[in-house]
């Protein structure tokens, strides 16, 4: 320890005279941190080079993990958590004259990533490291991550997040390993020598400098990689010698590098056919698969066992041009037959589904496709011909099948589709997800080739998630189950379980939970001014906002609450404070109507004397990893509450349960596992299941109930007239109600409302009894275990990418 602080000093004094030309006196908060990052980064860049070296020589199976998404959150506590190095840097930070506590605090998050999807890569590459798997990740580097969110006047305001100021220190440029990204242009073809040639001319180049990001695992040496792509132009080197055609093309050049790696797309389950969106896609897709493909021909020196010792994971559709794309190569640079190159390509990527919302599912338009991916363009069509053929064959031509199952339809790429036939495997992330995949989205495809169809029911980092912000919690499981092991045996956990009727570990268990939310509370007044009632349940939905999130239904309950509070003054009540976050992407407008609807609630709820010390709401502004990290260990009650068979896994969820809270929630993505660990008696399940979602659906009239519904009605009623700012919400109801320019109700709120509410009661009510609840919470916490990322890159790495890895 003292020799690693003392080495840690070392090397960050050297740092800062290097980089920065100054002493540790002179430095400020920021090249403090820069140094401090820069100092791990050489740690793990020359682990990174050992362990590579490794993968070759061993000539190991390696895993490419491609996401246009990496919601990584902050690195520097994390990478000194993984390399042993936390306690000794927070030393060596403070001994050099700066508060430690305050440093970690400046660095911002890499948020490269929206919600779920991203923020589950991020948690798999942690794993994958530490379970000793050769794996790099694929993304774009972003200038502006997701955008920040600020409140003003009840409203959401979006304001760009430029995390590479400070975030950069993690990166390393490796400019000799650029890869060139072709645009638009003309194919023509040739034939040489009995071959035929594919000629692909006037496009527009990109060029594509890898800034990599080393991942450290825990409790090993082994190092990987996050690689992002930042867009460059191939600048000329002198403008003056350019004839008119060239100088153009130069602009263009120029003007396409420079919006490629701009920006992240902040649509979170809403697909939109931009053409800048399919750029990004190309632009990383390619530059990916050269790289790869670059890298195995100086080990192997062909591409011919290319899928013996490559698998490309996708992370949802967003990188399905890999397909075309691998086969481009393939055919084109390595001079592959179609058959060769096809059988390569579906036996190395495969796909992960993560939505089911029809609205989220990429159907690009085809002229969009033609006119920027000229070859890529004609490759999808043959995948599409011999696909449609395939489909036919198997269907007895039945044309209701050819259509639903075709790759291009109607002037549209339908993306789903084309990773179905060019995949070697399709999984979902929940059981529940997985079996609406075989048996209702893909049915027909899962028919005809059943085994391609897998569930790997999502996981999160146990390490970051538990042990890394819960340090209470954490000291209590090291104590109660033998030391640090669980950190790599996350089954451990389950030990706590004997300590159920333990009165004494029960109140310790009560102890940290109420320092959690007191420090909690401390953060909130800090950032947000608001003094939040720490006595009170801590009952929390965080998430995107999303109408089959159903933030509204939870809005409807706490009405109701209002108004039997304004009916019974003196009613005794469990204090009750309710917290919410959430972004909305900027275009949905219903979303964002939402947000200002629980502002406008939180300020007449808040205002009201009687609510005083029994019922609290608060908009948390700017929810992001760093936000979650310090609101999971302090919540108590986890809202879950998508309407049944919409929410693919939720991994927020697990989130909770590693750190005590109960969740209130429906029989929806990972619930469902939930309960099936937890039982009836340790959850709190409510409302209408997917099956029975799916059988309503069809004839349900909302405006039944909120006639027949005289509790309902009132609750409604006074959501139209709105609240005490005079904002009246009469657009949602309608929406609720009657339905505008689409169904009423679609996520049938008012048909599960009395069974939320009654489920709310019932979690109030055990909030009561102390011990009963923190035996819940106990036994939550114990059975958590299986949801850890490591249990589900097991399953990933046994099932669809059969590599070993450290058991
Ligand atoms: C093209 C626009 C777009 C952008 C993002 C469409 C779809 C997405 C993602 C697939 C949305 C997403 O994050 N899905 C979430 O993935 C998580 C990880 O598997 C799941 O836990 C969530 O249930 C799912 O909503």
């Amino acid at each position: 320890m003292t020799d690693h602080k003392e080495e840690l000093k070392k090397a960050i004094k050297q740092k800062l005279r290097l980089n920065y030309g100054c002493t540790e006196q002179q430095a400020s908060d920021a090249e403090m941190l820069k140094a401090c990052a820069m100092v791990l980064r050489d740690i793990m860049a020359e682990r990174g080079v050992q362990s590579r070296a490794q993968t070759a020589r061993e000539e190991k199976r390696k895993v490419h993990y491609m996401s246009l998404e990496f919601l990584m959150g902050r690195s520097l506590m994390k990478n000194a958590f993984n390399l042993n190095l936390l306690e000794p840097l927070r030393a060596a930070v403070e001994e050099l004259g700066f508060d430690a506590g305050r440093i970690f605090d400046m660095e911002p998050d890499a948020g490269l990533g929206n919600g779920g999807l991203g923020r589950l890569a991020a948690c798999y590459l942690d794993s994958m490291t530490t379970l000793e798997i050769p794996a790099t990740g694929y993304s774009i580097c972003y200038e502006l991550g997701i955008f920040k969110q600020k409140i003003v006047d009840g409203q959401q305001v979006e304001l760009p997040d430029d995390w590479k100021n400070l975030g950069d220190a993690w990166l390393l440029p490796k400019p000799q390993e650029t890869e060139e990204v072709h645009f638009g242009g003309k194919v023509r073809t040739r034939w040489d020598n009995g071959h035929l040639m594919v000629i692909h001319e006037d496009y527009t180049r990109v060029l594509a400098v890898p800034c990599d990001m080393e991942i450290a695992g825990y409790d090993t040496d082994h190092v990987n990689t996050l690689r992002l792509w930042d867009a460059k132009s191939p600048k000329p080197l002198d403008m003056k010698l350019f004839g008119q055609g060239q100088y153009l093309q130069a602009g263009e050049e120029q003007a396409m590098a420079n919006v490629i790696s701009k920006i992240l797309y902040p649509e979170d389950n809403h697909y939109e056919g931009k053409s800048l969106r399919l750029k990004q896609q190309y632009f990383f897709v390619s530059a990916t698969i050269q790289s790869i493909t670059r890298q195995h021909i100086q080990t192997y020196g062909t591409l011919k066992n290319f899928h013996e010792k490559n698998v490309i994971q996708i992370n949802d559709t967003h990188p399905a041009l890999v397909i075309p794309e691998l086969m481009r190569i393939l055919i084109d640079d390595a001079g592959l037959s179609w058959g060769e190159a096809w059988h390569i390509t579906t036996n190395a990527v495969a796909y992960t589904n993560h939505t089911v919302l029809a609205e989220a599912l990429e159907c690009w338009p085809q002229r969009l496709i033609e006119l920027l991916l000229p070859r890529v363009w004609q490759i999808i069509q043959e995948i599409a011909r011999r696909w449609q053929a395939q489909v036919a064959h198997f269907y007895h031509d039945d044309p209701e099948k050819v259509e639903k199952m075709a790759i291009i339809w109607d002037g549209t790429v339908r993306m789903a589709n084309l990773c179905i036939a060019g995949g070697m495997a399709v999984n979902g992330v929940s059981a529940l997800h997985s079996d609406i995949l075989r048996h209702d989205v893909f049915r027909d495809a899962c028919a005809m080739e059943p085994e391609k169809f897998k569930n790997v029911t999502n996981g999160i980092d146990h390490r970051r998630w538990l042990a890394q912000i819960n340090p209470g919690l954490d000291k209590l499981i090291r104590e109660l189950t033998g030391g640090d092991a669980y950190l790599t045996a996350p089954q451990k956990l389950r030990e706590l379980e004997t300590y159920a009727e333990d009165e004494a570990v029960l109140k310790r268990l009560e102890r940290i939970k109420q320092e959690n939310k007191e420090n909690f509370a401390r953060f909130a007044k800090r950032q947000q001014g608001v003094v939040l009632n720490t006595d009170a349940i801590f009952d929390v939905q965080v998430k995107r906002l999303h109408e089959y999130k159903r933030q509204l239904l939870n809005v409807l309950h706490i009405i109701g609450l209002y108004q039997y509070l304004q009916d019974h003054p003196q009613a005794e009540m469990v204090p009750h404070v309710f917290l919410f976050g959430a972004k909305a992407a900027p275009g949905y407008a219903v979303a964002k109507r939402i947000i200002q609807l629980i502002n406008s609630l939180a300020d007449e709820i808040n205002h009201n004397p009687i609510c005083k010390d029994k019922l609290q709401v608060v908009f948390l502004e700017n929810y992001r990893v760093t936000l979650a990290e310090m609101l999971m260990p302090a919540s108590e009650v986890s809202q879950q509450i998508s309407t049944a068979g919409k929410e693919a896994s939720g991994t927020g969820n697990m989130k909770f349960m590693m750190n005590g809270a109960l969740t209130v929630g429906t029989l929806d993505g990972a619930n469902v596992e939930m309960h099936e660990v937890l039982g009836d008696e340790n959850i709190f399940l409510f409302g209408l299941k997917a099956d029975e979602v799916a059988r309503l659906a069809p004839n349900y009239d909302p405006a039944l109930l909120y006639e027949r519904d005289p509790l309902l009605r009132r609750v409604l009623d006074q959501l139209r007239h709105g609240f005490r700012d005079g904002v009246s919400y009469e657009d949602l109801f309608q929406r609720l109600v009657y339905g505008s320019g689409c169904p009423a109700d679609q996520y049938l709120l008012l048909a599960d409302f009395n069974a939320y509410c009654a489920a709310e009661q019932r979690m109030a009510q055990v909030y009561r009894d102390r011990k009963q609840w923190n035996q819940m919470s106990l036994r939550n916490i114990a059975r958590s275990g299986i949801f850890a990322a490591d249990r589900a890159i097991g399953q990933y790495a046994d099932t669809i990418w059969h590599v070993p890895y450290k058991k």
